[in-house]
């Protein structure tokens, strides 16, 4: 019997908050068999991952737990690929993103999943990273977003020198902040155009950010 498209999406996202790592892959190419169209099932691994963080607010699961949802995420979308060909939906956007300074990398690739399930085409430029490299990255994919994590307060500094150089070098990408030593106040104080607190938000405030640059960043 063909399953309903909504239980199967429903099931893509349950997958994902019940932590099944090893059923996501062969779900998401049931569905895409099923006729499942691309974008629902992005939306529906974004559920399952929302759910997940929801979870961890509530501390019903910790840091790890984290980690294998967003594992699974990154293996739903390379099975959602593979499977539907040509039906790939068109990118929201082109993010830069990299750690200022430090090698912290856990924050980061929650937030590039979340960024990529979201729509996104991420460029993940890595950790101990410098003003410069954002730049060039910049540069080189066109980006409509630059998105920095910033672990350490010796790596403030470095945000300013980067905004400064985006604006020098006519970069009109907008700007993302976030990560451990980072607040909404000091992102606006050092001029980028938003901060997150969490891999959702960095997804949802991407969204807004390219909704008000009229969909297509500033270049
Ligand atoms: C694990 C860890 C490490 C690991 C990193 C391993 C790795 N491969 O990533 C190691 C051991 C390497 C490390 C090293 C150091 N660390 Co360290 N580390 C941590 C620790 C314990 C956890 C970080 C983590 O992974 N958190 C889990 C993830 C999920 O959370 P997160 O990274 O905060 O990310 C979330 C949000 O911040 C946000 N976010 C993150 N990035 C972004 C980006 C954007 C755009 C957006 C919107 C949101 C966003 O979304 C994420 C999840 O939803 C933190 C303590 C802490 N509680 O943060 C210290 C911490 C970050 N480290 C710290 C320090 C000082 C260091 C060292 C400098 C220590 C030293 N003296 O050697 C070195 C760095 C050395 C160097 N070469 O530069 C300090 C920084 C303090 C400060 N005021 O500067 C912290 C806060 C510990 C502390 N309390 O002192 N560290």
């Amino acid at each position: 019997m063909i399953e309903a498209p909504k239980g199967m999406e429903k099931r893509v996202e349950d997958c994902i908050t019940g932590l099944r790592h090893g059923e996501i892959e062969g779900l998401v190419r049931d569905a895409v068999r099923a006729g499942i169209a691309p974008d629902r099932l992005m939306g529906a691994m974004l559920k399952g991952l929302e759910g997940l963080q929801e979870k961890y607010l509530y501390r019903a699961i910790g840091t790890p737990e984290l980690f294998v949802g967003a594992m699974m995420v990154e293996k739903g979308i390379k099975a959602l690929l593979e499977s539907s060909g040509s039906e790939r939906p068109k990118p929201l956007g082109r993010v830069v993103l990299g750690t200022m300074g430090s090698p912290h990398e856990g924050g980061r690739y929650l937030v590039k999943i979340a960024l990529e399930v979201s729509g996104f085409d991420v460029c993940d430029i890595g950790g101990n990273r410098l003003p410069r490299d954002f730049i060039h990255a910049a540069k080189e994919v066109g980006a409509d977003i630059v998105a920095v994590s910033c672990m350490v307060v010796y790596a403030i500094p470095l945000l300013k020198e980067l905004i400064e150089a985006l604006k020098s070098e006519g970069i009109k990408a907008k700007t993302l902040v976030g990560g451990a030593v980072m607040d909404a106040g000091l992102a606006r104080d050092l001029g980028f155009d938003a901060y997150g607190k969490d891999m959702m938000e960095a997804a949802s405030i991407a969204k807004a950010l390219m909704e008000a640059s009229g969909g297509t960043g500033s270049r």
